[in-house]
């Protein structure tokens, strides 16, 4: 989608450290990491966020939690423990509407969040 900075992102336009790739979703590091892994996973599709999920993206946002669940152990954060945040919408500080998996890990992180 033209104007979409993770939309750029997937399509190159956009330089981003691309950690995965594969049919149907891309992971990369996150610009401003909070915690020593940050990585931002996306569908490739572009879809605003969880409030305009429908039920043909089913399958992808699935697949996006198994490619994370993958990647915290490639990160070497699956024993310590790890986060994965879907912020949706204002209150939520959602900033890019473009739905993104934040995985989180390699600190203890506090709960509840701000
Ligand atoms: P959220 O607030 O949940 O919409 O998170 C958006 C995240 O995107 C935030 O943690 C910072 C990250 N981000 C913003 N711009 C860029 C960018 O140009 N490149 C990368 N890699 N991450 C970005």
């Amino acid at each position: 989608m033209a104007d979409c900075l993770f939309c750029g992102i997937a399509s190159g336009e956009i330089p981003g450290d691309i950690v995965y790739r594969d049919e149907s979703v891309l992971a990369f590091r996150d610009i401003d990491p909070k915690a020593p892994v940050h990585l931002l996973i996306i569908p490739g599709k572009h879809i605003a966020g969880v409030d305009k999920l429908e039920a043909e993206d089913e399958e992808t946002i699935g697949h996006a939690m198994s490619v994370a669940r993958r990647l915290a152990a490639e990160h070497g954060v699956s024993e310590s423990g790890f986060r994965i945040v879907v912020n949706t919408g204002p209150d939520a500080a959602q900033s890019v509407r473009h739905i993104h998996l934040h995985l989180l890990g390699g600190r203890a992180l506090d709960w509840p969040p701000g």
